[in-house]
């Protein structure tokens, strides 16, 4: 029996609706003559569309339904009667999806945008009737043509989270912790290996409503690019993340070396594509509030080169650098200034405001709202009014008598 609840990859069989044949039928009538050719056209067969949703975030209604049959055209009749054209299958995939043709290999799509649509498989063309062979000298033409024939293929549909930051980590580090902290996302948090096993995203909000996406992913280990633990094949969650977050428990529970764990994280993921390593990336030390982080903050810093983050995910602490004697360290602490050194290496805008022609300016260059009246200028961003998006000029009509 199928029991997966998440799937990130799929085959899928696409065929596209077959046109409706012509048909050829003449008009006979009592007391009607010359009655002539009267045979309609046949309808278009229906397309296989892929169409980009926010809705969901698996491909697991494709793994269950692999078979994306449209419907037929219907043909034409008598009378001059056209058929009805098949209905067109409309297969909603989650953003990040790449579409390629399983015989050739080639790239069909990458599906990005919500709402972005992809014919993967055009639906044929209905037949031409007999009335449309009448002609001078042939005016009782029975032939008709055949409904186009319709589009097979087979498709492999992979599915490659589009985030602005991934989190990259040992199991047990902290990230899905992190993510439930920073955004609404209610990842599983528990003290043991593997708690997460598969990619979770989160919208973080700024107090500005910019948002970010950050994408939980299954810890790795050593040797996972060769499949030990989870492997790294939900790493590709993470090849298409802007800023590569590296969380590490820097309190070392279970021997580990936060060090070690660094440069193995850093050696997997350039065994798995060696483009990531280039990647913009941040390291987070995670559990500063455990009083080993501190120690082994100094051995860190001394032993990669790297000033980490100093952060902790326990909700209740308020000032970590006075709570964990953070202040002999120079480098950056709290999740605040990590959070907006990411919003410094990126362009984090608020989703609503895509449809507007211009980035809203930044909070501080903002229109001034504090007196009576909202300026129009801020009023024009303030999208959750639902004001219609700004509308050209448009040009004078060119009838008008001035
Ligand atoms: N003291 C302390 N404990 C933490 C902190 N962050 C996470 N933890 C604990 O560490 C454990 C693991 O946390 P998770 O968030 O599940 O870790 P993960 O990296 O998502 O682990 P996997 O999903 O298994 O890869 C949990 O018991 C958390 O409560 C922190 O800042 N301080
Ligand atoms: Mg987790």
């Amino acid at each position: 029996m199928k029991t997966r609840t998440f799937i990130d990859q799929v085959e899928v069989e696409v065929r596209s609706g077959k046109g409706g044949d012509g048909s050829t039928s003449f008009r006979r009538e009592a007391l009607v003559a010359f009655g002539g050719p009267d045979g309609g056209d046949g309808g278009r067969g229906g397309d296989v569309v892929l169409r980009a949703s926010t809705h969901v975030n698996s491909l697991i209604s494709l793994y269950f339904e692999p078979r994306l049959f449209a419907e037929n055209g219907v043909p034409g009749s008598g009378g001059r009667c056209f058929g009805r054209r098949g209905k067109d299958l409309v297969v909603d995939v989650p953003c990040g999806t790449l579409v390629t043709d399983v015989e050739t290999g080639l790239l069909v799509a990458d599906i990005t945008t919500p709402g972005q649509k992809v014919i993967v498989a055009k639906g044929g063309a209905g037949g031409f009737g007999n009335v449309h062979f009448k002609s001078s000298v042939n005016q009782a033409p029975t032939e008709h043509t055949p409904g186009g024939v319709p589009e097979e293929r087979r498709l492999k549909l992979e599915l490659k989270t589009i985030a602005d930051a991934g989190l990259l980590g040992f199991p047990n580090a902290g990230k899905s912790s992190l993510l439930s902290r920073l955004s609404s996302a209610t990842p599983k948090v528990a003290s043991y290996p593997f708690t997460t096993i598969n990619p979770i995203v989160g919208t973080v909000e700024y107090p500005d409503f910019a948002q970010i996406r950050m994408a939980d992913v299954p810890g790795i280990i050593e040797g996972a690019s060769r499949g030990v633990g989870l492997g790294l094949a939900f790493l590709k969650h993470l090849e298409r993340s802007r800023v590569l977050v590296y969380v590490l428990d820097m309190a070392g529970t279970d021997n580990r070396k936060p060090w070690d764990d660094y440069a193995i994280l850093s050696k997997e993921i350039a065994e798995y594509n060696t483009e990531l390593p280039e990647r913009p990336f941040l390291v987070l030390a995670n559990k500063m509030d455990k009083a080993a982080a501190r120690k082994n903050l100094k051995r860190f810093v001394k032993e990669t080169g790297v000033k980490p983050f100093a952060i902790s995910c326990e909700p209740s602490l308020k000032d970590l650098r006075e709570y964990a004697d953070l202040k002999d360290y120079d480098g950056p602490v709290g999740m605040d200034v990590f959070l907006e050194e990411r919003r410094r290496r990126g362009n984090p805008r608020p989703r609503a405001h895509q449809h507007l022609e211009e980035a809203p300016p930044p909070l501080h260059e903002m229109p001034d709202t504090t007196g009576d009246e909202i300026p129009a200028e801020a009023l024009k961003f303030a999208t959750f009014l639902k004001i219609d998006p700004p509308k050209k000029k448009s040009h004078p009509s060119r009838g008008n008598i001035h």
